[in-house]
């Protein structure tokens, strides 16, 4: 592992890697015409703002895989909660193995918000991860680890909860996103 990474939490190793690595022409290679397409029709509107593609690089080894202490967040506020407010297209660059620091996202939980009991169940779903998968399935959300192929490319309802998770392999995590914003 670099030496600049030693002592980081996990997470922070992700952004302070990524932030080392300039890749010009990244947004360009990624971000094709026909992607943003897709987008729009998926969405059934174009998208009013792209952001720039960031690197989303983990060292290897980062230690024991586990849903313990993720990061489930959410990067924008959905207003109204049932209006889609952007998509968010995740890359894969290079191989990422299951276990290999891929992207989690939590399918289905952009429903949970209107409804508090369900909510609070996974809230308490995640803090709590024993069981997770039957947890959820209860709830009615699937957890989609974004492994795969160099080349595959996840688009992500950027209502849904997701987290970077533990890359426990040999090689380095080789991802990269981009935000689609739909306003109004
Ligand atoms: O490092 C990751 O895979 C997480 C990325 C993420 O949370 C984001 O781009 O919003």
């Amino acid at each position: 592992m670099p030496r600049a990474l030693h002592g980081l939490p996990v997470f922070q190793q992700i952004g302070k890697l990524s932030s080392l690595v300039k890749y010009p022409g990244l947004h360009e290679a990624l971000m094709t015409r026909e992607l943003v397409d897709e987008v729009t029709r998926l969405a059934g509107r174009a998208p009013t703002a792209i952001q720039g593609a960031q690197l989303l690089l983990s060292p290897p080894q980062q230690g024991s895989w586990t849903l313990e202490n993720l990061n489930w967040h959410v990067d924008v506020k959905a207003r109204p909660a049932d209006r889609l407010p952007g998509i968010q297209a995740f890359f894969l660059i290079d191989d990422v193995a299951t276990h290999g620091g891929a992207t989690l996202a939590l399918a289905g939980s952009h429903r949970v918000g209107q409804r508090a009991t369900a909510a609070a169940s996974l809230r308490e779903a995640l803090r709590t991860p024993v069981d997770l998968e039957r947890k959820l399935q209860a709830l009615g959300m699937t957890m989609v680890e974004m492994a795969g192929r160099a080349g595959d490319v996840f688009l992500m309802d950027m209502r849904l909860l997701h987290t970077p998770s533990v890359n426990a392999t040999k090689h380095m995590r080789m991802m990269a996103t981009s935000r689609c914003l739909l306003d109004g």
